[in-house]
């Protein structure tokens, strides 16, 4: 089922005539509006009314999210105070915030491309969402929150945390669609299977997971452990927040982006320009509709592709591969770059193991040493018969030895790093609690 069928599959030549003219629209209105792009775009040498369209895209700046914090909390708002109809903010990691603005249409917009996230991901009019993003400041839980009324879901606004009133509200309220970040959907999974809750006695069907990155690994883990065939869901704060593309659950091959609403790009992380279809970069995004605060030529620090292919779902709109990192998750090992979504990758073919794991990173002397801690699976625990697993128990035992060489060998193989490799007993390694996990400890700061 699509929410906007004639927008969601709208042929391309339309759809580019309507990003021509919504592209044009925006490079005027912030020229108009904002003193920073007026500035920006003067130091570009970019003048609205000579500004072609797409074919000149690639003129623009890039804004980065040091203006936004530059410009904190409001100066890059493009209406008045008082059309702000809500303010969000993102986490960051030091010091303030990262604010963002909504107009009343921008909130419009916002529950639009949510309700067509979520019936992509199989959701459908009537039926019930446990929405366990977070709400408050963080656009999850608001966001996916506007998208499921619009759809005309049955919202449970439960948000983050208190892991057993969610598994007691899933059992009693019997919801078939969940949203949550996939680490606390491992979580949940997790609080059933110790409870003896079978993912059949489950209502649930269809997840919805974003906010952080996952792989087929997760996904895999998920999908069995709650029953459910999830999607990725990706936003982020200053384009719009979360159902800036959605998975269609028919093919679960990259996530639709919504073109008509955002115009992404894909640029060499070195130089910024432009990259073929297929080619991965950092994904850039320029809102096309967004009153409140748009933005020209975003750097997101998110490292994708895009593919234009036809998908068989019918819906037009590009296709984005998952995130395979952001640029600021980058580890950077012995002058070999890391992202952690290679490591977990790399899990999926090991049935030993399941997708819980850390990564310590700490300078002996002069050199990067890595350390992979990864849970084994209860069922290999148990065959083991073990009750910890110490340096000693696993020298003394040839498949605990043999599994940690193996994980080990296939890391250096596939991202050409060494690292030491840490097996965990099921449950020693860090679980998500409600919002996104860190899964990088990195001690050499
Ligand atoms: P905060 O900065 O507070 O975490 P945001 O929601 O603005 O809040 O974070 C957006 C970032 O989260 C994105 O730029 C991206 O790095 C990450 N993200 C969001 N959704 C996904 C997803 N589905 N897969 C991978 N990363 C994601
Ligand atoms: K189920
Ligand atoms: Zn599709």
């Amino acid at each position: 089922m699509m929410y906007q069928p004639e927008l969601e599959t709208l042929p391309r030549e339309k759809l580019r005539a309507l990003q021509e003219e919504r592209l044009r629209r925006v490079v005027a209105y912030v020229y108009e509006r904002v003193p920073f792009y007026r500035r920006l775009l003067d130091e570009a040498g970019v003048d609205p009314k000579r500004f072609r369209g797409l074919q000149d895209l690639p003129k623009l700046p890039f804004t980065k999210k040091t203006d936004l914090r530059d410009h904190y909390p409001f100066g890059l708002f493009a209406v008045p105070r008082e059309e702000v109809a809500r303010i969000h903010a993102s986490s960051g990691t030091t010091g303030k915030p990262t604010v963002v603005g909504y107009t009343r249409a921008d909130l419009e917009v916002f529950a639009e491309v949510v309700a067509r996230s979520l019936a992509a991901a199989g959701a459908r009019p009537g039926m019930m969402l446990h929405n366990a993003y977070g709400y408050g400041l963080f656009t999850g839980g608001l966001g996916l929150h506007g998208g499921a009324e619009a759809l005309g879901m049955t919202v449970v606004p439960v948000s983050g945390g208190m892991t057993e009133r969610q598994v007691m509200l899933i059992q009693d309220f019997r919801p078939e669609v969940i949203s949550c970040t996939p680490s606390y959907a491992q979580t949940l999974a997790e609080e059933f299977r110790k409870r003896g809750v079978s993912p059949e006695e489950l209502s649930l069907e269809y997840a919805v997971l974003g906010a952080e990155p996952w792989t087929e690994a997760i996904r895999k883990q998920v999908d069995e452990g709650l029953g459910v065939r999830s999607t990725n869901i990706y936003g982020l704060s200053e384009i719009i927040g979360p159902g800036v593309s959605n998975e269609c659950v028919e093919e679960r091959q990259g996530s639709h982006i919504w073109e008509d609403h955002f115009l992404p790009e894909v640029v060499d992380p070195e130089t910024g320009e432009p990259l073929p279809e297929g080619k991965v970069g950092v994904l850039v995004f320029t809102t096309l509709t967004k009153e409140a605060m748009p933005l020209l030529r975003y750097w997101t620090g998110d490292l994708t592709f895009l593919t234009y292919e036809a998908c068989t779902c019918g819906r037009t709109h590009v296709r984005m591969g998952p995130i395979l990192g952001r640029t600021d998750d980058m580890l950077i090992i012995r002058g070999v770059n890391v992202y952690p979504t290679q490591v977990e990758a790399v899990l999926l073919d090991i049935p030993e193991v399941e997708p819980y794991y850390q990564i310590v990173v700490r300078r002996e002397g002069t050199l990067d040493e890595a350390e992979l801690k990864v849970e084994v699976s209860e069922a290999f625990f148990r065959e083991i018969g073990q009750k910890a697993l110490s340096d000693e128990v696993i020298e003394a035992d040839h498949r605990l030895h043999a599994l940690r060489e193996r994980i080990a060998r296939k890391i250096k193989d596939n991202i050409g790093v060494t690292m030491k490799v840490t097996l965990l007993p099921p449950g020693q390694a860090p679980r998500s609690e409600g919002g996104k996990l860190r899964r990088v400890l990195d001690l050499r700061k």
